[in-house]
């Protein structure tokens, strides 16, 4: 049978969307606005704050690093190169926003008010480093990929249904796209309009698998389009684009305009975890290089340095402070009681079942002596 002549192109269709989704940039590499109309308003207190937050976290970066080197931390990811993608976007929340994030977003919980001994407790396993304060509107990191995605629908939903001017707020990774609960999380809140905000910090592997094999499509932003929602793809090195963008996502979900999804150009300059890959088997140092010119610190700094607001004197004052807290923090985290066995089942269950009940007893005992 002859075929029928084509009534569409489903592939001009689809070029037509990708080519959509265009990088915003408000800073380049240099730390020059090449976008003024999307300059976010934020006071030159507010930009040495952002500053601020981002030197500290790369120090507390580096200093996890090494204490997880030295034993004295467990499980860490690596954080450098993505503080422009953590913080920016973490500096467009408000306090009563709740944050879900992943594992390797434990700087955005910190910003959010999680004491930083605890978050050592987190990396140690300790229940304690679990156990959130009052008034931190956050989950512990999640740990299965993409399943975060799901919980923020569902905490916006509620959010929703409380008339509340809040959003709930997640991350992920490039992998965390492929996973269903990635689809399901923004679908849902798609169709409930949930005020949500799910960013994914596109830094390029997940673990060694190349970004360019994890998935067809040309961006992860376009896949907002198939739920129905806006996606927007930023550069996730500029602080400035990042808070932006964040912000005016944050501002359509409190008003109604249902969630955003947003894919933040990132990378990690580490490895994946502190668990024993190595970068060198996956990536190249050309790429590594190319990736570290972009870096948000040194395009921040010139920024603001230019704009007459910040020095070396002010860098190293955060610098100490922040090699001092973590000093204090690791010490209150080394104070702190050692896990019991029974702490472990306590915390875990309200009421007992009788086969934990029962060893519960038994490492009472034990630890009793
Ligand atoms: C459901 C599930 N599958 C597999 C894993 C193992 N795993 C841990 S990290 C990771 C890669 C995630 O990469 P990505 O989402 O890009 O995040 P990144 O680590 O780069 O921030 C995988 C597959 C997991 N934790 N959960």
């Amino acid at each position: 049978m002859a075929s029928k002549k084509a009534q569409f192109d489903a592939e001009k269709t689809l070029e037509k969307i990708e080519s959509q989704f265009e990088m915003v940039q408000v800073l380049n590499e240099k730390g020059e606005v090449v976008n003024k109309d999307l300059m976010p308003d934020l006071s030159d207190e507010q930009l040495e704050e952002l500053m601020r937050r981002m030197v500290y976290t790369r120090i507390l970066d580096q200093r996890s690093i090494s204490l997880n080197r030295q034993g004295r931390l467990g499980f860490y990811a690596p954080t450098a190169g993505q503080e422009a993608s953590q913080i920016a976007s973490h500096f467009a929340l408000e306090k009563d926003d709740y944050i879900l994030p992943g594992y390797r977003d434990v700087p955005q919980i910190i910003w959010h008010g999680l004491p930083l001994y605890k978050a050592f407790l987190f990396s140690r396993g300790h229940f304690i480093g679990n156990q959130f304060p009052d008034g931190v509107h956050a989950t512990s990191p999640q740990i299965i990929i993409g399943a975060q995605y799901v919980q923020t629908a569902g905490v916006a939903l509620g959010m929703k249904k409380r008339n509340k001017k809040t959003v709930a707020v997640t991350y992920t990774g490039d992998g965390g796209t492929s996973q269903g609960d990635f689809y399901e999380g923004i679908n849902f809140a798609g169709a409930y309009g949930a005020p949500a905000i799910f960013i994914v910090q596109n830094n390029q592997y997940a673990i060694s698998t190349p970004r360019e094999v994890q998935t067809a499509a040309k961006t992860l932003a376009q896949k907002a389009v198939s739920v129905g929602i806006p996606g927007v793809l930023v550069d996730g090195m500029d602080p400035l684009a990042v808070y932006a963008v964040v912000n005016e996502a944050r501002e359509r979900a409190v008003n109604g305009g249902g969630p955003t999804l947003i894919e933040t150009l990132c990378y990690r300059y580490g490895p994946h975890t502190m668990a024993g890959d190595d970068p060198t088997r996956y990536r190249t140092s050309d790429t590594d290089n190319e990736w570290e010119k972009k870096d948000p610190l040194v395009r921040f700094r010139n920024f603001l340095v230019e704009k007459g607001i910040w020095n070396e004197e002010k860098e190293n004052k955060v610098i100490e402070q922040a090699k001092e807290e973590i000093k204090e923090a690791i010490k209150k985290a080394d104070e702190t009681p050692k896990q019991k066995v029974t702490d472990l089942i306590s915390n875990m269950f309200e009421e007992l079942p009788n086969n934990l009940q029962e060893q519960y007893e038994i490492y009472k005992e034990k630890e009793s002596k």
